[in-house]
């Protein structure tokens, strides 16, 4: 790849993948993709693109391996709170999709009356920093236990007696005879970049791309 495109990463394939392809495409880009798949090329502008899980679109960012990316503001977030960079990412704009919440979730048949009723709990979650930093807002004593996947199966299995998990309609929780009590992060996808200065040829294709976005998203509202 040369110094000299702008490189970004985007989700290979997952809830961010078409919203982050469609915006590109709706700021009139063409991206023509490797043979790998890991690696696409805008013809338009000279821009890189890199194909990764969301999860490691933070790091690649904040160490330079990319210029910018769109990812989660929920993984970035998390990631910021973990303090895993010395010069991590910084979010540039909300792009305004992949909307969903970070919530707090109980048994159904808990009568929920405030954060308090966690006291002493364990709750699943794959976002423990996000999830520790909520409870400490509510001042509440409560262990969040990591989990990587299928945290909405915690409660039956006895793991934990209450969940922290991404929500969109709900139905994930409603299987799993859990509700939704609390929202403990509102998130949708966002930019972010590099810390560093761009070179002067990058600045231009960031500004330009930055531009063509801001005109997308206004003719959306
Ligand atoms: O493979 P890779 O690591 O790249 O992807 P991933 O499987 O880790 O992430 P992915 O593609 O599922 O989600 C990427 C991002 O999309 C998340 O970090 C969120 O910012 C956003 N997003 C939006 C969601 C959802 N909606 C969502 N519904 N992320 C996850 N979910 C899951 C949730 O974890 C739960 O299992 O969907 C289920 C709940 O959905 P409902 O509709 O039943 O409530
Ligand atoms: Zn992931």
């Amino acid at each position: 790849m040369s110094e000299q495109r702008l490189r970004i990463a985007i989700q290979k394939s997952g809830r961010l993948s078409d919203g982050s392809f469609e915006l590109l495409k709706s700021c009139g880009l063409t991206i023509s993709r490797g043979r790998d798949k890991l690696y696409g090329r805008v013809q338009e502008m000279p821009i890189d693109i890199l194909l990764l899980r969301d999860d490691d679109i933070p790091a690649f960012v904040a160490d330079d391996a990319c210029d910018i990316g769109i990812v989660g503001q929920n993984v970035f977030e998390e990631e910021l709170l973990n303090e895993t960079h010395e010069a991590p990412a910084q979010e540039v704009m909300r792009l305004g999709f992949a909307r969903c919440r970070l919530m707090l979730a109980a048994p159904k048949e808990w009568t929920f009356d405030g954060a308090s009723m966690l006291e002493g709990k364990r709750i699943a979650t794959s976002y423990p920093a996000l999830t520790r930093a909520w409870l400490e807002r509510e001042g509440v004593n409560a262990k969040a236990v990591m989990m990587k996947g299928s945290v909405e199966v915690a409660p039956r299995l006895k793991i934990a007696d209450a969940v922290c998990d991404i929500v969109s309609t709900g139905a994930t929780l409603d299987a799993n005879g859990l509700k939704p009590v609390s929202t403990v992060f509102a998130s949708e996808a966002i930019l972010i970049r590099n810390q560093n200065a761009f070179s002067p040829e990058k600045l231009v294709v960031f500004e330009s791309l930055l531009k063509r976005i801001n005109g997308v998203l206004t003719s959306k509202d």
